[in-house]
């Protein structure tokens, strides 16, 4: 049995992509999108040091956009164009503690799963310094989709060197089958737990 970790102000939640356009009657909905959100509000109760919510929020004719609707790799429909309704943090997430809304994919040639840095590596968002400066020393992601900026937002996180949990549940992916991303977030040296466990043992 693992032990759950007890959370403290050391301890962030990082909440990707809870977005209109990700959830059901979005352009790029995710299946069970809005079936986590009740309980990435109930995490929200635990006492993070920081809560961090991204926005992915696009340029009209932004590269990761499928051009004539042809699937491509890292292609996609339209999606989270800036300050549309698609955009939009979904309403039924709570956002009382969030202090940080952090918007990424806004460089009309670049995409950025992470909401650490952009997919060329070369386009650093100031997040892992930010997180260090408020004294954080573990992050709790959470959010959709999980192969895409789920799985690249922890990866970077513990590259980071920051002790990094994916909570599962709190997760909507794309495919049923996790096992894939879950070895890879397993290379990546995180932690595979529950939103239920942490919530059981705190
Ligand atoms: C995402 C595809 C395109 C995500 C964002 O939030 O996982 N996926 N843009
Ligand atoms: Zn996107």
């Amino acid at each position: 049995m693992n032990t759950v970790p007890a959370i403290d102000g050391r301890d962030a939640l990082l909440i990707v992509d809870v977005q209109n356009d990700f959830l059901p009657g979005g352009a790029l909905a995710v299946a069970q999108g809005a079936r986590i959100i009740p309980a990435i509000n109930r995490l929200q109760e635990l006492p993070f040091g920081r809560i961090v919510a991204t926005q992915d929020w696009h340029p009209r004719g932004h590269v990761s956009f499928m051009a004539d609707g042809t699937p491509a790799p890292d292609r996609w429909p339209e999606h989270c164009v800036a300050a549309t309704w698609g955009a939009a943090i979904a309403d039924t997430l709570a956002q009382e503690h969030v202090g940080l809304v952090l918007r990424k994919g806004m460089q009309p040639g670049i995409d950025s799963y992470s909401a650490f840095r952009d997919n060329d590596g070369e386009h650093d968002s100031g997040l892992a310094p930010w997180l260090v400066a408020c004294g954080i020393r573990r992050v709790f992601v959470c959010g959709i989709a999980l192969e895409y900026c789920v799985r690249a937002s922890a990866l970077d996180a513990a590259a980071a060197g920051f002790d990094t949990f994916v909570l599962d549940d709190v997760c909507a992916a794309i495919n049923d089958d996790r096992r894939d991303v879950h070895r890879m977030l397993r290379d990546g040296g995180i932690g595979i737990i529950t939103a239920r466990d942490l919530m059981e043992g705190n």
